[in-house]
């Protein structure tokens, strides 16, 4: 089993110590959530333009969905864009409403190739025209797609996406096609945008911040939470399955109480 592990790593000889990788005969986490934080950072300590840390950023998620996607993670949700976002300069928000399509552009075969199905969560409407139709066009083509859920949280914000169930769960209510009483924990999910989803197992953030920023909100209720200084651009597949080992741990840990 070691020598699997040794190989998903690459073979590196300091990686054969066993406690930074995870056990494959442990709970994988299912669903596993990533705030990508850091690129800003990342450029400015090389005195670069903000958006070459939005460039290096991308590739990290490229090898984070490989590597997800290789033990048999069942979703993967990464937050790409919040509604925050928007406030930021101009030309950078230019820059990051051309990622998602050169994304597609690059690993689209790949990621059909791999069974994996890409979904968008948050709201289209703001989103230019170019850059919906690279989502669309990616969830169209891998809808039949059964493997890995790539979900991408673009104009996204945890806020807005319960306000918009309560929404929603009012107007039935208005037009008598439901009781007050009949408003659950389960039917406020099935209004969310990840009604058909499980809950994250984990949820990951990069760059040392310790604070949700307003996503998954509702989701992430019970979801062990794994925070780590490395910037996202420097973050890589050894980082993720560590993250992965330590939520084993305490998987086990609250296994033996
Ligand atoms: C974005 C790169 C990663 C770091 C965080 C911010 C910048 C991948 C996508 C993407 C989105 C949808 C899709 C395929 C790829 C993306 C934005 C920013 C807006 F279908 N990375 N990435 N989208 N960054």
């Amino acid at each position: 089993m070691l020598e699997r592990i040794q190989k998903m790593l690459g073979n590196k000889a300091e990686q054969t110590d066993k406690t930074h990788v995870f056990d494959e005969n442990g709970a994988i986490p299912k669903h596993i959530a990533v705030i990508m934080d850091g690129n800003g950072r990342w450029a400015k300590s090389r005195s670069l333009p903000r958006i070459a840390g939005h460039r290096q950023g991308m590739k990290t998620v490229k090898e984070i969905v490989k590597a997800a996607d290789d033990i048999g993670v069942e979703a993967l949700t990464m937050y790409a864009f919040s509604t925050e976002n928007w406030k930021r300069p101009r030309d950078e928000v230019d820059f990051l409403m051309k990622l998602p399509q050169e994304f597609l552009t690059t690993e689209l075969d790949e990621l059909i190739e791999r069974n994996i199905r890409i979904r968008m969560l948050g709201i289209q409407q703001g989103l230019p025209d170019f850059t919906l139709k690279a989502l669309l066009a990616g969830e169209e083509r891998t809808k039949n797609n059964t493997g890995l859920i790539l979900n991408f949280a673009l104009n996204y914000g945890g806020r807005t996406e319960i306000t918009n169930a309560v929404t929603e769960i009012a107007q039935l209510v208005a037009d008598g096609k439901l009781r007050p009483d009949e408003i659950n924990d389960a039917l406020v999910n099935d209004h969310l945008y990840t009604r058909d989803l499980p809950d994250p197992d984990l949820l990951i953030r990069t760059s040392g911040e310790i604070r949700l920023s307003n996503f998954m909100l509702w989701q992430l209720a019970y979801t062990e939470l794994w925070f780590t200084d490395v910037l996202w651009p420097d973050f890589n597949k050894e980082h993720f399955y560590q993250a992965i080992a330590e939520y084993q741990g305490r998987a086990r840990r609250y296994g033996a109480v």
